[in-house]
C-alpha cells in the first residue's frame, strides 16, 4: 500500500474530487499541506491578500459553473476566523465551499498555543461539517465525507481543520482506488408532481417562483420548459435570476421589497397560485407574509425537508431536488399537454406582459452629477447576454437588480442572504478563475469596493481581467437611506477632502490611484455621456493588459432607490417612466 503523509493523501483526494484551483495563503501551521500541494504540482494556487478574500473567491468559483467546488486554505488562528464570513455567506446561499485550516499540534490544543483556536467549534453553525481531525487515519475519511456532504441535499460549506502533526503523520492510502461517495438528493414522486400540477391546473392566475435551487441543480432549461408547457409566468428570486432569460415572454419580473420590479410585485399580488421551486421565501422577497400569502394557494418544492413550512405553511409541500422535480414536472406536463389536458392561459399571460410594458421605472437622466439609474441603462447597452454580473449589497446592487438584464443561469452572481460588504472583488476574481473566457462585470458601491480593495492585486498578479463598475456616491448609501426613518444622516459619510487628490472633489478616496497602485487599470467618469465610452475603453484595456479594470462613476451624493415594507407599499422616489425614452433599454418597450 502506498505510504504518504495525510497532507499528501488530502491533496490526492482533492484531485480525485475534481479540484484544480485553490484560493488561500500559507502560514506556518498549514505548511505541510502546502508542501503536499507543491509535490503534487497539479493544483493552481491563487494567493489572496486577505483570507476572507480567499473564502469569497472560493464561493465565486463554485457559483460560476455547475459541479464546481471552491476551496480556500489558511493557517491556524486568525486565518480560520477571517474565513468565517465566507462560510456564512456560502451557507446562507446554499453554496458548497471547502475551507481547510492548519492547526496547532494535537497535544497542544488545550494549552492556549500560539494561534490555536477551536475553529471547528466556532464554524459549526455555519457549516454542514466542521471537524478538527485528531487521528491521522481519519483524514481521508474526513475529506471523502466533506465532498459527500457538500454535494448532498441542500448544498453548503464544510471546514476541515488539520493539526500540524496530523498533516505530517504517515498513513497507507491508495489514491488509484479512491472513489467519491455517492451523493444524496431526494426526488419527488410522480404522484406528488401530478398533485402539484392538478393544483396548478385548477388555478386561474398561476405563477412559478424559481429559486436558486434550480441554478444549483443546473435545471434552468427544465424550468423554462415547464413554464412553456403549462403557460405559466415565472418570477425568479434574486438567487434564481437568470433561470429564465429576462427576454422570455413568460418572465414576469422579480418580486420583493428591494431587488424587484414594479410589474413583478403587481403580478404576484394579482396571482391566485404560486409554485415555489428551490426557493426559501426569503423575507426580502416576501415582505409581510399576510400581504404575500392572502388570497393565493402555495406549493413548495425544496430539497431540504425542514425548509417546508419554515416561513409559512404551504398548501402542499414536496421534498425534492429541484432538478429531479422539474424532470418529472416536465414529463407529466408533456403527457397532459399531448392529451389536451392543459388549458391555454392567454389572458393571464397577456395581463402579466401588459404590466411589464406599463409599470417601469425611469433610467434615462442626463443630469450632472450623474444619477445612478443611468449607469444601468449604459450597462444594458454595453454588456451583452453572456455577461456574468457579480455584486453583493447596497443601493448599487439593489438598483442593479431593478434595471440590469440577465439571460442565463449563473450570470447574476450575488451574495443574496448574507450580503457581506467586500464580497464583490474577490468573488469576481473567483468567477474569472472558473471561467477565464467569460466577460465578468462586477458592480459595487464605494464602500463595498473599499472593504476588500487589496484583492485587486490578486487580479493583477494572476491576470484575471474583469470590469468593475464602481458607483461612487461617497456614502454608505443604503444605510443613509434607511436612516431616513430615524431622521438622521449619521456616520454614513465617506466624503472627505483628500489632500493628495483634490480632483475627486471632496469624494474622499481616490479609487483610481489605489487601483493603479495595486497593478490594475482604472477610469473615472463624471458625465452621463462618458459612461458608454468608458466601458468601451475598459474592454480594450482589459484585452491589452489582462488585469481588472475599474470604471468609477461619480454619481450624485443622495439618490433614494425604490424600496418598501410590503409588496404593495414600495416607495418610488423618482418620476416613473412615462415615455419610451425614459426607459430605453427596457426589454419590453414601454406602452406610452
Ligand atoms: C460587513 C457588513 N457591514 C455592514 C453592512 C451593512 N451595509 C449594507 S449596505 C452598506 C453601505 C454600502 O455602501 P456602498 O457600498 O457605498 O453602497 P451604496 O449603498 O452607497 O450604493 C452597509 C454599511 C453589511 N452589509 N456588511
Ligand atoms: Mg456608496
Amino acid at each position: 500500500m502506498p505510504r504518504m503523509t495525510t497532507a499528501d493523501a488530502a491533496v490526492a483526494i482533492l484531485r480525485r474530487e475534481g479540484i484544480t484551483s485553490v484560493f488561500g495563503l500559507p502560514g506556518a501551521a498549514i505548511n505541510p499541506f502546502y508542501a503536499a500541494m507543491r509535490r503534487d504540482g497539479g493544483i493552481t494556487h491563487i494567493l489572496a491578500r486577505h483570507v476572507e478574500g480567499a473564502s469569497h473567491m472560493a464561493e465565486g468559483y463554485t457559483r460560476a459553473r455547475a459541479g464546481n467546488i471552491g476551496v480556500c486554505v489558511g493557517t491556524s488562528g486568525p486565518a480560520g476566523t477571517d474565513m468565517l464570513t465566507g462560510l456564512y455567506s456560502a451557507a446562507a446561499d446554499s453554496i458548497p465551499i471547502l475551507c481547510i485550516t492548519g492547526q496547532a499540534p494535537v497535544a497542544r490544543l488545550h494549552k492556549e498555543d500560539f494561534q490555536a483556536v477551536d475553529i471547528s467549534a466556532i464554524a459549526a453553525p455555519l457549516t454542514k461539517m466542521a471537524m478538527t481531525v485528531l487521528e491521522p487515519a481519519q483524514v481521508t475519511g474526513a475529506f471523502q465525507q466533506a465532498f459527500h456532504l457538500m454535494r448532498s441535499g441542500r448544498p453548503g460549506p464544510v471546514l476541515i481543520d488539520l493539526p500540524f502533526d496530523v498533516q505530517l503523520a504517515e498513513i497507507d492510502f491508495d489514491t488509484d482506488t479512491y472513489q467519491p461517495l455517492p451523493t444524496y438528493k431526494p426526488s419527488a414522486t410522480r404522484a406528488q408532481i401530478a398533485k402539484a400540477l392538478d393544483m396548478l391546473a385548477a388555478a386561474e392566475r398561476p405563477l412559478i417562483v424559481a429559486g436558486g435551487g434550480i441554478i444549483n441543480a443546473d435545471a434552468a432549461d427544465l424550468l423554462v420548459e415547464l413554464a412553456e408547457l403549462t403557460d405559466t409566468p415565472v418570477v425568479p428570486t434574486l438567487m434564481g435570476w437568470g433561470a429564465i432569460p429576462d427576454d422570455h415572454r413568460l418572465m414576469a419580473g422579480m418580486v420583493g421589497l428591494q431587488t424587484s420590479h414594479r410589474y413583478g410585485n403587481a403580478t404576484l399580488l394579482a396571482s391566485d397560485f404560486v409554485l415555489g421551486i428551490g426557493n426559501r421565501w426569503a423575507n426580502r422577497h416576501t415582505g409581510g407574509l399576510a400581504t404575500y400569502t392572502t388570497g393565493r394557494t402555495f406549493v413548495h418544492v425544496d430539497i431540504e425537508p425542514t425548509q417546508i413550512g419554515r416561513v409559512f405553511a404551504p398548501d402542499y409541500g414536496i421534498v425534492s431536488d429541484a432538478g429531479a422535480a422539474l424532470r418529472l414536472f416536465v414529463e407529466v406536463a408533456r403527457e397532459r399537454r399531448a392529451a389536451g389536458g392543459i388549458a391555454e392561459r392567454t389572458a393571464w399571460v397577456e395581463q402579466c406582459r401588459h404590466r411589464r410594458a406599463t409599470m417601469q421605472r425611469r433610467t434615462h437622466f442626463d443630469n450632472v452629477p450623474i444619477k445612478p439609474q443611468r449607469i444601468y441603462e449604459e450597462m444594458n447597452r454595453a454588456f451583452g447576454p453572456k455577461t456574468r454580473y457579480v455584486s453583493t449589497i447596497g443601493l448599487s446592487q439593489i438598483a442593479g437588480a431593478q434595471f440590469l438584464h440577465v439571460y442565463r443561469p449563473r450570470h447574476w452572481i450575488n451574495a443574496g442572504q448574507a450580503g457581506p460588504l467586500g464580497w464583490t472583488v474577490p468573488a469576481a476574481l473567483g468567477v474569472c478563475v472558473a471561467d477565464p473566457d467569460a466577460t465578468v462585470v462586477a458592480l459595487s458601491g464605494d464602500y463595498d469596493f473599499q472593504f476588500m480593495i487589496e484583492e485587486l492585486a490578486v487580479g493583477a498578479q494572476f491576470h484575471l481581467p474583469y470590469i468593475h463598475v464602481l458607483v461612487n456616491n461617497a456614502y454608505l448609501g443604503l444605510i443613509r437611506q434607511s436612516q431616513r426613518g430615524f431622521d438622521m444622516d449619521y456616520c454614513v459619510q465617506l466624503s472627505f477632502d483628500n489632500i493628495n487628490a483634490p480632483e475627486v472633489g471632496g469624494y474622499g478616496v481616490d479609487h483610481v490611484k489605489v487601483a493603479e497602485g495595486l497593478g490594475c487599470k482604472a477610469l473615472r467618469v463624471t458625465a452621463p455621456d462618458e459612461i458608454g465610452p468608458a466601458f468601451e475603453a475598459a474592454r480594450k484595456l482589459m484585452a491589452e493588459y489582462r488585469v481588472p479594470v475599474v470604471v468609477e462613476v461619480i454619481v450624485e451624493r443622495v439618490t433614494n432607490i425604490s424600496m418598501g415594507t410590503e409588496l404593495d407599499n414600495v416607495t418610488e422616489f423618482e418620476d416613473l417612466a412615462a415615455r419610451r425614452e425614459d426607459s430605453p433599454t427596457a426589454i419590453v418597450a414601454l406602452l406610452d
